[in-house]
């Protein structure tokens, strides 16, 4: 058995995605997920130019073997880029392995540890009585972990809060956002928020909120301490997470659960927070840090340490990565739960799936490898528009963590 072809399709259907599609000599396709928001040509390239020509004639079968091939082989290890392109080529594999042994993923992986994938929705809104009627729509539609964020008095625009009616996301074509940022105002606020959420809805649903790197470990451990009555699922990327050692001090002041790292790559990037047991939750993704073959690796480690996976799930990683990822989650022993933000209606369509939403959860569906698959005709129709991330600026003008 060989590969016959390895193609990069980049697509924009509501949003930019980059899809790895390899096809073998018995007619057998696979495809795999390599987005990366704002720098989507930049993972495309490394596949089309270094990537794909070292897959023809290989033999697909060897997925452990291509993916040391693609990882010690380049020398220069690591990263978003290089590791995206490896994911995608290994969800492409993992897809075409479960084909030829007409088994979806999740068994190939040892069966499902579970009936179904608890996911989590983003309830935004410009104030706190916005985001209240988000959030009981989201709890209407059956959700049990909800992640609220809100504009803040005082500040221009915010991570998380939709523009009017859209979906809110985050990336705006051909020049980047610029966003301001106030610590202060922002602490002063979010437990306000908290606080509102559980007397409205109580607490029998998960309420979770993301910091997005904004606050310095201290900040962190302050907002952490003062919303301990709010019972918060997690309180997600407090500080930024390059050096490690920060999160001791978040953690010798508060009991505020703690997840972090959808921004890393392997598990070099997170093993020191595992291993001291810094966090609680571990948001690597399927595409982001190297496939499933080594966001395998991440769970079994992070389980020693009684760590659980979150992984994230937004709106940029494309519906092929979430296909793989509720495989990946209805398998390994140490599920936390699954972000699932939704997609445009077109890239619904681009991407036909098997996975299900059913009050609350989700569950990949039966078909053979990871379920998800690209009309590429329909693809076509939707061409790469350029488009960047915001950044943050402190009200002085310092540029910030965005
Ligand atoms: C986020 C994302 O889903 C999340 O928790 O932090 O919205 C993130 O900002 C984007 O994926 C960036 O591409
Ligand atoms: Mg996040």
């Amino acid at each position: 058995m060989k590969i016959v072809d390895a193609k990069v399709i980049v697509c924009c259907p509501g949003r930019n995605f980059v899809t790895l599609k390899i096809v073998t000599d018995d007619g057998v396709t696979g495809v795999g997920d390599a987005t990366l928001n704002g720098r989507e040509l930049a993972v495309a390239s490394y596949l089309r130019d270094h990537l794909c020509p070292l897959l023809i004639g290989r033999d697909p079968r060897r997925i452990e073997d291509l993916w040391q091939y693609f990882y010690k082989g380049a020398y220069w290890r690591r990263g978003p880029v290089t590791m995206s392109a490896i994911a995608a080529v290994d969800m492409a594999l993992w897809d075409i392995k479960g084909k030829h042994a007409g088994m979806p993923l999740y068994q190939l992986l040892g069966g499902a540890s579970r009936e179904h994938v608890m996911v989590y929705c983003h309830a935004t809104g410009r104030d706190i009585a916005e985001t209240l009627d988000t959030f009981e729509q989201h709890r209407a539609e059956g959700f049990k972990a909800i992640r609220a964020q809100c504009g803040v008095p005082g500040m221009k625009s915010v991570y998380g809060v939709a523009k009017g009616n859209a979906a809110y996301e985050p990336a705006t074509k051909d020049w980047p956002e610029e966003q301001s940022w106030s610590t202060e105002k922002y602490l002063d606020f979010a437990p306000k928020l908290f606080a509102a959420v559980r007397a409205k809805f109580g607490f029998d649903i998960h309420l979770l909120h993301d910091v997005h790197h904004r606050l310095t470990p201290i900040e962190a451990a302050r907002l952490g301490k003062s919303v301990e009555d709010c019972r918060l699922f997690w309180i997600e990327d407090p500080t930024p997470a390059e050096n490690q050692d920060a999160f001791r001090l978040i953690r010798q002041h508060t009991v505020t659960p703690i997840a972090v790292g959808e921004v890393f790559n392997t598990l070099w990037d997170c093993k020191q927070l595992i291993e001291e047991q810094l966090i609680d939750y571990i948001r690597t993704t399927v595409t982001h840090a190297g496939g499933i073959t080594h966001l395998r690796r991440i769970a079994d480690f992070a389980a020693i340490y009684q760590v659980r996976t979150g992984c994230h799930g937004p709106s940029d990683l494309s519906p092929v990565s979430m296909g793989a990822a509720l495989h990946f989650d209805l398998w390994v022993p140490n599920f936390g739960l699954q972000e699932y933000m939704g997609y445009p209606a077109p890239a619904l369509e681009v991407f036909p799936h098997a996975w299900t939403f059913h009050d609350g959860t989700m569950h990949p569906g039966e078909v053979p490898g990871h379920g998800v698959d690209i009309d590429e005709a329909l693809a076509a129709r939707y061409p790469y528009e350029r488009a960047y991330l915001p950044v943050a600026r402190l009200e002085d003008g310092t540029l910030w963590n965005w």
